[in-house]
């Protein structure tokens, strides 16, 4: 055998561990969702309504896979449910009147798919009436993070956290409403008014919290049926706003970033590091921050260590 081909075979063995190796850091992430029509808070004192859900809570949790992972989904409709719930992942590419057709309660669908593209998006139930379906709560995130992991580009951040707004329309059962924005009566941050606010709501004891200095991904879902969002972080600048969460759509030194419905994306933010400081991250439209759409972040030197950090990055 002579030189050169032995160099092509150790070229070949060489890309073909590659191939393998690359195969095998795909994996298959299994998602279980049962859906339910229960009662929730919608506020921070306790007040109950008729919502539906992904197992049990608004918003449902948090999916986060890898860039070509393959997603293996099973939707539970339990025969108690009165209403048909579907699965919308806005990562998936697949037949809208196949893996997103409605499940009858006492059925359920599986399917899978691969997470092709890297970013954050909406998932929702699209069963008709699906402005009600979305109003009364079936949403949640999905995170897909790009296989190239952290670069210069995209840096890792030092703490995370999942901000979903969603209107609230306490007339539950009125859609045709709904769908002129009549009876819009709150803004729903992980599914509560003021969740994160003790400025605007006495009864609020959850705040965002990092340390001076840090990069803080906030990982934003446009749930409303109607209105777009003005998101903007007070008293700070979006340093970088990650469009759709992909790693190439970046802009820079952003005030405010509008978006629309059913968008989602990732908004960093560093406070400065020589002192601590507040930020309240608002819809800007004023009619939505006034019902709720306010989430208090503090910058202070003694944040708790594990907030925003690992899985939970949903502060319930
Ligand atoms: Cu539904």
């Amino acid at each position: 055998m002579n030189k050169l081909s032995t160099s092509f075979m150790a070229a070949g063995v060489l890309a073909t561990g590659f191939l393998a190796a690359q195969a095998a850091q795909a994996a298959t992430v299994k998602v279980t969702m049962v859906a339910k029509e229960t009662t929730v808070s919608i506020d921070n004192k306790g007040t109950e309504y008729a919502a539906w859900t992904f197992d049990g809570a608004i918003p449902g949790k948090m999916v986060r896979v890898k860039e070509g992972d393959i997603v293996d989904f099973e939707l539970i409709n339990p025969k108690t449910n009165k209403e048909s719930h579907s699965i919308d992942f806005h990562a998936a590419e697949v037949d809208v009147l196949g893996e997103f057709a409605p499940v009858k309660p006492g059925e359920s669908k599986h399917f899978k798919f691969e997470a092709k593209r890297p970013g954050v998006w909406m998932y929702h139930c699209g069963a008709s009436v699906m402005a009600q379906h979305i109003a009364r709560g079936m949403y949640g995130v999905i995170i897909v993070d790009p296989k190239e992991g952290y670069t210069q580009d995209f840096p890792k951040p030092d703490r995370e956290y999942v901000l979903i707004q969603g209107q609230y329309f306490p007339d539950a059962d009125n859609y045709k409403a709904m769908l002129v924005n009549e009876g819009w009566a709150g803004s729903l941050i992980n599914g509560k008014m003021f969740h994160y606010d003790p400025v605007h709501d006495p009864n609020a004891s959850l705040v965002l919290q990092s340390k001076p200095g840090e990069r803080v991904r906030v990982y934003f879902v446009n749930a409303n049926i109607n209105m777009p969002v003005a998101f903007h972080p007070i008293a700070g600048i979006w340093d970088r706003v990650y469009i759709n969460g992909n790693p190439e759509n970046v802009l820079y030194d952003m005030a405010t970033y509008g978006v629309s419905v059913s968008e989602a994306g990732a908004f960093d933010i560093v406070s400065p590091a020589d002192r601590p400081t507040n930020n309240a991250i608002v819809d800007h439209t004023m009619s939505a921050a006034l019902r709720g759409a306010i989430t208090v972040l503090m910058n202070k030197p003694d944040a708790d260590p594990k907030a925003g950090k690992g899985d939970n990055l949903i502060v319930r």
